[in-house]
């Protein structure tokens, strides 16, 4: 008899939660390469961000989502939507929270939408190498949202963990593959993450920003590479706009005699030529528009969907 193989599995598995509770940290762990920017600062991530897993069980794609928060603007309304967008037609749901931190109304939020879920969910209990992590709490109120207690819940599973120093997380892609149906790879298995280039040109840029000014302005800005094209010398050209809301954003954003888009320019540009294994040469435009964030036809040119916003 020949040795008996189980067949393969693959599926789509979302990682939802508020912001900055580790999603993309999380993310990044897994694919083992960075492809989510990471930042203490809450609303780091923007769009949903596709990274695969593959291994001889099969394939995990992975949609990592923007924290789900409170709304006041459109972008604001793209972000969640691109959240709830996820929840249902995935195959898992990952709900990652963070257990140092306080619950509140924007983390009974969250849960009120995962509790409707019609898919297998993953409580992830990050961060627990910190000591002011209380998974108890979170347990707690987990098990009052869904009505019941957790041995009793079907298709759930609790995993405590570190993203950051990869604490469990082999035991979170074991417990994933659990849930998972059998099926063929989605993507080719080289892939690592299907994450539109521009965008993913326009993260590393922003992620600079927010590196370099910290908590100055970050949701005030937005980046939006208009060409990315090879021009001469075996050189990548990469246009960005940046948006801002006032004048005196952009002030800040430009720096005195612009050093501040000096040492994001480099530090972006250094990170892009291993990107692209070739010199990049980065040009930079700096628009100050009160409204950007409400402004449809520039959040479509930055990359979101109107239908996303439903
Ligand atoms: N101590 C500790 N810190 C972590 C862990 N995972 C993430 N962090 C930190 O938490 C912060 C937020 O991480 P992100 O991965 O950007 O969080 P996010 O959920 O993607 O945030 P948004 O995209 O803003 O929703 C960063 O400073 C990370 O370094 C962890 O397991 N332990
Ligand atoms: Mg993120």
């Amino acid at each position: 008899m020949s040795e008996s193989t189980t067949p393969a599995k693959s599926g789509v598995v979302s990682i939802v939660g508020r912001p900055n509770t580790g999603k993309s940290t999380l993310l990044n762990r897994i694919v083992g390469e960075k492809i989510a920017i990471v930042s203490k600062i809450p609303q780091t991530t923007r769009n949903q961000i596709r990274g695969m897993y593959n291994d001889e069980r099969g394939q995990i794609v992975f949609i990592d989502t923007p924290g789900f928060h409170f709304e006041t603007d459109n972008l604001d309304r793209f972000m969640n939507s691109a959240v709830t967008s996820t929840i249902d037609g995935v195959d898992c749901l990952i709900y990652l929270v963070d257990p140092t931190r306080r619950l509140g109304t924007e983390e009974e939020n969250i849960a009120a939408k995962v509790k409707d879920a019609k898919v297998p969910i993953i409580l992830g209990l990050n961060k627990i190498d910190m000591k002011s992590s209380r998974p108890d709490v979170y347990i707690e109120f987990f098990e009052k949202v869904m009505g019941k207690p957790v041995q009793e819940m079907e298709n759930v599973a609790l995993v405590a963990l570190s993203g950051e120093r990869g604490t469990n997380v082999d035991k979170l892609v074991d417990v994933i593959f659990e849930f998972l149906p059998e099926g063929p790879p989605l993507y080719d298995p080289d892939t690592i993450t299907d994450l539109p280039q521009k965008i993913a040109v326009a993260d590393i840029i922003r992620e600079k920003f927010i590196h370099k000014l910290r908590q100055e302005l970050p949701h005030a800005i937005g980046v939006f590479i208009e060409q990315l094209r090879p021009i001469k010398g075996g050189t990548m050209y990469v246009k960005a706009l940046v948006y801002v809301e006032t004048s005196s954003q952009k002030e800040i954003v430009i720096g005195k005699n612009g050093q501040i888009l000096k040492a994001v320019g480099s530090a972006a540009r250094a990170e892009l030529e291993q990107l692209f294994d070739q010199k990049v040469f980065l040009e930079f435009f700096v628009k100050s528009n009160k409204h950007w964030r409400d402004d449809i036809a520039i959040l479509q040119e930055l990359g979101y969907d109107q239908s996303m916003l439903g």
